[in-house]
């Protein structure tokens, strides 16, 4: 078995080493009153205080649901009932073929907070009897006492003990966490090894391409790689189709999260101009301090909606003016305004058809073709805070305060046409609204909904629920190492491609929690070419 460590955020240890010497139990449903409860247990002891429980001499047979007594270790009154705990449902799951890997007893008990109490309690006097401590110090074994698992201990063992890779990780603690379909759907395709697998095809295939390459830096002579045969090319076009398919997972997984977590959609726009109404009124509740003085909304207001059907994270943001005009606290609200805005699935720009302050114009313009132009990738040198941008990006105009206009059949059009021109934005997407009135709102509303429909539309495809952590591998260091690896290539330059390719298995290895051994680069190297004959 290989053995390596695995690091998980707050959690390192070792995979392969064998299985663990404590047995653990821990009640698996939820505390409370309740029909039944499940107590779980994991560990070389977990067989002998199930037998125990039971008065069994004979093991269990394995996976295979019984009706068993269990029966208390210590008697605490006169009365033969007092040794009776339960009537319970038992069952026995044999390591290797359990959840942990390791021995594996459920107990299913009524779920009456005494009965548990009083089961956890047997479990732990029969896992700990002194004639086990006494064979134990005669074998020499010095297993630790039965004691109350850590959360997610039992998933950890199963991690180390090779029954499932972190994404399958991840994916059992979505099926937990899950409150809508949507997101119980994407966490069973994790769960139940889909994303596992698909990794790994993808692991394999960067083996492939790896031992391409060593193949042809092992062939080269005197520093002389040859580049124009067929093993070069079949590394790049495998790694242009592999790139591909992981560009398209990465956008599915985008457009999964639309789904998952809600829509993004920021307020943007100068101090006044009505974001904290519209915010208001897409809301249906007074959610922020609307005032008439510019600099109301210094910091994020955050509100989670329903628009259409679609989840919805919306935020208002504090209007954007000159850093210069502006006080330290405000100054700050802007750089968050723009994060928020960079990060955004969809942006509705707020700007007042009546002008109050020409000052506004030239920075909210100038934010708006940023975020269309420059893209989102060279705006995170600009700010402070690091964005996890959102590459598709839907910028709408709500063109408020139009009650106030003088002649708005004649001045409309001009300044919607302007206005287009100027952000650049189709004049479909700006809607002359009124945030006090009303006007104009229904419009933007069906808009809005229709953008969520194209930004989330999946085809037939499920939503892929693939952990932050997963995305951030896959978009800053998998896509970014073969890109990386198409640029060498094209330069000829074979030695610093291939240690892209190895860049980009390592990065995927970090997703699943399996590392890539170098004989198994050798391995392909050897069965393909026969390297050495
Ligand atoms: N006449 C009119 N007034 C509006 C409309 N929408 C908002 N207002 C008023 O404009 C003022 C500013 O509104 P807010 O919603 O606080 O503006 P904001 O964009 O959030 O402003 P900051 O938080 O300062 O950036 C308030 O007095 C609102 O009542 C509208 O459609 N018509
Ligand atoms: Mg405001």
């Amino acid at each position: 078995m290989v053995k390596y460590s695995v690091f998980i955020p707050g959690i390192i240890f070792r995979r392969g080493l064998s299985t663990s010497t404590s047995t653990i139990y821990a009640l698996s449903t939820a505390p409370g009153r309740a029909a039944l409860g499940v107590i779980r247990l994991s560990g070389p002891r977990s067989q002998t205080i199930l037998q125990r429980l039971t008065r069994s001499a004979k093991p269990s047979p394995p996976r295979t649901a019984s009706l068993r007594r269990l029966y208390a270790p210590t008697v605490t009154t006169s009365s033969p009932a007092s040794e009776i705990l339960d009537d319970a449902l038992t069952l026995f799951f044999p390591a290797p073929k359990s959840y942990t890997g390791e021995d594996v007893v459920e107990l299913h008990v009524h779920g009456g907070r005494a009965v548990i109490n009083a089961v956890m309690d047997a479990v732990r006097a029969y896992g700990c009897e002194p004639e086990d401590d006494k064979l134990a110090r005669e074998s020499g074994d010095v297993r630790a006492p039965v004691r109350y698992a850590e959360p997610g201990e039992f998933t950890r063992r199963a991690y180390a003990n090779f029954r499932m890779d972190l994404t399958e990780v991840e994916g059992v603690g979505g099926m937990i966490d899950a409150e809508t379909e949507m997101q119980r759907v994407a966490a069973i395709s994790a769960a139940g090894g889909y994303m596992r697998r698909l990794y790994n095809s993808w692991q394999a295939e960067l083996l492939e391409i790896s031992g391409l390459m060593a193949a042809i830096i092992d062939f080269s002579e005197e520093g002389y790689f040859d580049t124009s045969g067929s093993l070069f090319h079949d590394s790049i076009a495998n790694t242009s189709k592999l790139l591909s398919s992981i560009q398209k997972h990465s956008y599915q997984i985008e457009r999964s999260e639309i789904l998952l977590s809600g829509v993004k959609l920021a307020l943007l726009g100068p101090p006044n101009a009505g974001k904290s109404s519209l915010l208001n009124l897409l809301a249906r509740r007074d959610a922020a301090i609307v005032s008439t003085t510019p600099g109301t909304t210094r910091d994020i207001v955050e509100i989670g909606l329903e628009i259409g059907g679609y989840k919805v994270v919306l935020t208002d943001t504090a209007g954007l003016r000159l850093a210069s005009v502006v006080g330290d606290v405000e100054a700050q609200g802007i750089i968050r305004a723009k994060k928020a805005s960079a990060e955004a699935d969809v942006v509705i720009a707020v700007i007042p058809a009546v002008m109050e302050d020409p000052e506004w114009h030239k920075v909210v313009k100038d934010e708006i073709l940023n975020l269309q132009e420059i893209g989102v990738d060279n705006m995170f040198d600009n700010y402070s805070l690091d964005p996890m941008p959102s590459p598709e990006k839907t910028i709408i105009v709500a063109l408020n305060k139009t009650d106030m206009m003088q002649d708005p059949e004649r001045e409309l059009p001009i300044l919607v046409s302007q206005i287009s021109k100027e952000l650049n934005i189709l004049e479909d997407r700006i809607f002359p609204i009124s945030c006090t009135e009303g006007g104009g709102v229904d419009k933007l509303m069906q808009y809005l909904v229709k953008s969520f429909e194209g930004l989330a539309d999946l085809g037939s495809d499920a939503p892929i629920g693939a952990s932050l952590r997963v995305q951030e591998i896959i978009r800053n260091d998998v896509v970014p190492s073969l890109q990386r690896f198409l640029e060498h290539a094209q330069d000829d330059d074979v030695v610093f491609a291939s240690e892209e390719i190895r860049y980009a298995a390592e990065a995927i290895g970090r997703i699943t929690g399996e590392t890539t051994a170098i004989e198994d680069v050798l391995g392909v190297v050897f069965s393909r070419f026969c390297v050495g004959k």
